[in-house]
């Protein structure tokens, strides 16, 4: 897709039926994964209205018949006509691929998968797709199928007038797609995962597949500091506190949450607006620049690390340490075979230093906590320094038994080895 549109102007890249011709170009696959994909698609542009501080409440019904329901309560998607168009603007947020919409004001300048074309691909590759908006005291509707419109924008009745909100109900296209029962717990996942990175946001799903409709409601006012305490769910902490840094700087906005367990293995997430990261990049590189060096600081500083002894390493700070870092930025690049690790370098430099300034106070502030961090870091560099000289010793060990042996045999076979 290309990346050249200019500013606010909804510019016209491709038609619905590319779309159709190439769904994996746009979400992936058409196995179960895109299909599941058009569902984050959609409730993509409910969180980004509740990002821009519109929208508090999300709800996802998987329907009877397998389809899809979402629901916010933002401001309900603009109806008022478009110029360029002529089209009312849910019509071409709906059937036009138009690349970051920016359009209705702004509040949109940082969104992450299909950077706002999300539902003009979700209605392409649908059967149907029904969209409802309730915005000045009016209910509007209007109908596609297969992305074309078939029903033209209509109100079909009255709200409130502080009552605005879209709801959004689609048929995934079984042409298309390989898999078309929508699994509960897929949603589930990754549901309660956007509820963690937007804090106080409250997404609600519901499978109404059963007789007793089962509801999940995800809502919390800790956010990513709630997810760490939910990764950590089943392990001991090594101290009561979530570490939480935020911040933003240079357009990057940071949050960085932290908990150590008395485990030994790390267990990090990283997430560039809301997507996550499994290969790293460089937000993920600056925050273990900043904690490496913190702590190291922080240990000599405070004698907990001797001028004889070594610096602690990395790995041996991360050791049991369960940690998210999100990010928020307005232009990712994202690298790599899979295009999946973050590229951006103002994003090392918010990332670490930010988590740099915000940990050495935490550390000054709760100097209980950091001796617990920094002995544990300690004992994790001893148990590193003494495997390594296990395995030398074993190495030589080895080595010298094996020289040892030709030497024998030749003693046994020949009185001169020459
Ligand atoms: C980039 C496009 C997709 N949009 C708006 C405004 C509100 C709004 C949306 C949405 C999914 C299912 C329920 C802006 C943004 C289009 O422009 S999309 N709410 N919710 C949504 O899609 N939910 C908006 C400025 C003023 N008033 C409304």
């Amino acid at each position: 897709m290309a990346n050249e549109y200019g500013g606010d102007q909804i510019q016209i890249l491709e038609g619905l039926e590319a779309v159709r011709k190439r769904p994996g170009m746009y979400i992936g696959s058409t196995s179960a994964r895109g299909l599941h994909h058009l569902v984050y698609e959609i409730v993509d542009n409910a969180v980004d209205e509740a990002l821009a501080g519109f929208c508090d409440t999300i709800q996802v019904f998987i329907n009877q018949d397998n389809s899809i329901t979402v629901i916010d309560n933002g401001r309900g998607i603009p109806v008022d006509i478009n110029h360029k168009s002529g089209l009312p603007a849910v019509t071409v947020v709906f059937t036009i691929l138009h690349a970051g919409g920016k359009f209705g004001g702004g509040g949109y300048k940082v969104s992450g998968g299909l950077h706002g074309v999300g539902a003009s691909v979700v209605n392409a590759l649908s059967n149907w797709l029904v969209v409802r908006i309730c915005r000045d005291g009016k209910v509007y509707e209007q109908r596609y199928e297969r992305g074309k419109v078939v029903k033209e924008l209509e109100v079909v009745g009255e709200c409130d007038k502080e009552q605005t909100g879209t709801k959004v109900t689609f048929m995934p296209d079984d042409t298309i797609f390989e898999e078309t029962v929508f699994d509960y717990d897929t949603l589930k996942q990754r549901l309660r995962e956007m509820a963690f990175l937007t804090k106080n946001l409250k997404i609600v799903l519901t499978d109404l597949r059963n007789e007793e409709p089962v509801e999940k409601v995800f809502h919390y006012a800790g956010g990513i500091k709630e997810f760490v305490t939910y990764l950590n769910r089943s392990k001991t902490p090594l101290y009561e506190d979530i570490l939480y840094f935020e911040g933003k700087r240079d357009n990057v906005y940071v949050e960085v949450a932290m908990q150590h367990n008395d485990s030994y293995n790390e267990s990090v997430f990283s997430f560039v607006n809301n997507i996550t990261t499994p290969e790293g990049g460089t937000h993920l590189t600056g925050y273990r620049n900043a904690i490496t060096k913190t702590f190291n600081d922080y240990a000599r500083n405070n004698k907990l690390l001797k001028d004889s002894e070594p610096n602690l390493s990395g790995d041996d700070i991360r050791e049991g340490l369960t940690a998210i870092i999100s990010v928020k930025i307005e232009n990712p690049q994202f690298e790599g075979q899979t295009k999946q690790k973050l590229g951006n370098s103002e994003a090392r430099a918010a990332v670490d230093s930010i988590v740099s300034e915000q940990l050495t106070y935490f550390l000054e502030q709760n100097p209980i906590v950091a001796k617990a961090i920094c002995e544990k870091s300690i004992l994790a560099q001893r148990a590193r320094e003494a495997a390594r000289k296990a395995r030398d010793l074993t190495r030589r060990k080895t080595a010298l038994e094996g020289m040892a042996l030709p030497g024998k045999l030749a003693d046994g076979s020949d009185k001169d080895p020459k």
